[in-house]
């Protein structure tokens, strides 16, 4: 069966899994479910739906049929049992960890995190009650001295936004388990064309679908993957009935459409992003590069461990600091200043001033993230046109 075959490459299942035409009139592409409610056969039929006895729909903020095909594909990708589609990446943040923390629990979190996610765990968890511990994960021995009991999440970034620090998914989600800690991962630099957290032992998986698995900038989404149970519990709670985070129906057949292209895609991030980044290393007015797949790049061999291939994000430091990042981004031409990653078009930002600025400038200095570091997204332009535009902008060598 084309649609259900478990020993299917990657890309034949980002297109095929779980949709057979055949059950659609012979629709190649599967209906979009434009619909809020379920209508039930009888009253006692949907009561038992409602009550866990008998599988079905009821209502678009718990499941929906073309959010269910996304999820079930998106499943597969991550090697999980089970996925949930939100409303976008912050939305399966929030909607897996108010899933599994209480006042008095404790997440364990990396150092750097996305802004917002940083935002969400320092302002909003912790007003709850809920302690937010930062251990440079790096190591993993710094989670194994820090965990207790009390830890009930340990969660992190992989490679990290915006600064590219990699944590070995697998020691730390060794060490996390000993004290039955789940484990979630933010696979959106990575995607699981590249990386599959849950192979490496960690629990759920989230994504901003907004970025790769999306992958033309033209919708905000979010999806979590782990165990069906886990899943459940997520959908059931954290999403049904505290964030109401669900993803929009049409929005689930952009994502799917994405993923008919993402292997594609993302041989072309990683290509052209290996390509730049060398450049950009020789360059002699760049003093530093952050790239998993250069060998200066001080986490090298875990990146070749735990990811088939290196992505499409780089950061990078000018010798002339935040001021010579700044006025070298006013100097693009096709390089688009904007936030956002995984787009057709190459897209820089400056994280201290834009995507990290919920951090004070303390903060930021606290959790490695300095003022002058410039993130690209490397696009699927032509790698020559994308160096073109860099190297007019970029400082003359003195
Ligand atoms: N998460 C996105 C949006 C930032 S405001 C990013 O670019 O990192």
């Amino acid at each position: 069966m084309t649609h259900n075959n478990k020993n299917q490459g990657f890309a034949t299942k980002a297109i095929h899994h779980a949709y057979d035409p055949q059950d659609e009139g012979g629709a190649l592409t599967p209906p979009l479910h434009l619909t809020s409610t379920f209508a039930f056969p009888t009253a006692e039929h949907g009561g038992e739906i409602f009550a866990g006895d008998r599988e079905g729909h009821v209502y678009s903020r718990i499941s929906n049929p073309t959010n269910d095909l996304l999820e079930k594909r998106m499943a597969v990708l991550e090697g999980a049992e089970a996925a949930l589609a939100n409303a976008s990446g912050m939305g399966s943040v929030t909607s897996a960890l108010w899933t599994f923390v209480a006042p008095g629990d404790e997440i364990i979190v990396d150092t750097t995190l996305y802004g917002c996610t940083f935002a969400y765990m320092r302002h909003g968890l912790q007003k709850f009650g809920v302690d937010i511990t930062h251990v440079d994960m790096t190591d993993p021995q710094n989670v194994a001295k820090a965990i207790s009991g009390k830890t009930k999440v340990v969660y992190f970034e992989t490679p990290a936004n915006p600064n590219m620090r990699l944590v070995d998914i697998e020691a730390v989600s060794a060490i996390a388990h000993e004290f039955d800690a789940k484990v979630i991962v933010d696979n959106t630099y990575s995607t699981p064309y590249l990386t599959r957290p849950i192979e490496h032992g960690a629990d759920l998986v989230l994504h901003s679908a907004t970025k790769y698995l999306g992958g033309h900038g033209d919708v905000i989404a979010g999806l979590i993957a782990g165990r069906k149970e886990d899943i459940d519990q997520v959908r059931l709670v954290g999403m049904k009935d505290m964030t109401g985070a669900v993803m929009a129906p049409f929005n689930a057949m952009l994502i799917m459409r994405g993923l008919k292209t993402l292997q594609l895609r993302m041989d072309r991030h990683c290509a052209s992003a290996m390509e730049i980044a060398k450049r950009l290393e020789q360059h002699p007015m760049i003093s530093k590069v952050y790239f998993p797949g250069l060998p200066s790049f001080e986490q090298h061999e875990l990146a070749k461990k735990q990811m088939a291939d290196f992505g499409g994000m780089i950061a990078f430091e000018l010798i002339g600091g935040m001021q010579a990042g700044i006025s070298t981004m006013n100097r693009l031409d096709m390089i688009q200043r904007a936030v956002s990653l995984g787009d057709a078009e190459t897209l820089i930002q400056h994280p201290a001033s834009m995507t990290h600025s919920t951090y004070t400038p303390e903060e930021r200095a606290e959790h490695g993230i300095s003022e002058g570091l410039v993130r690209l997204s490397v696009g699927l332009e032509e790698v020559e046109d994308i160096w073109a535009d860099l190297e007019q902008a970029l400082p003359a060598a003195r």
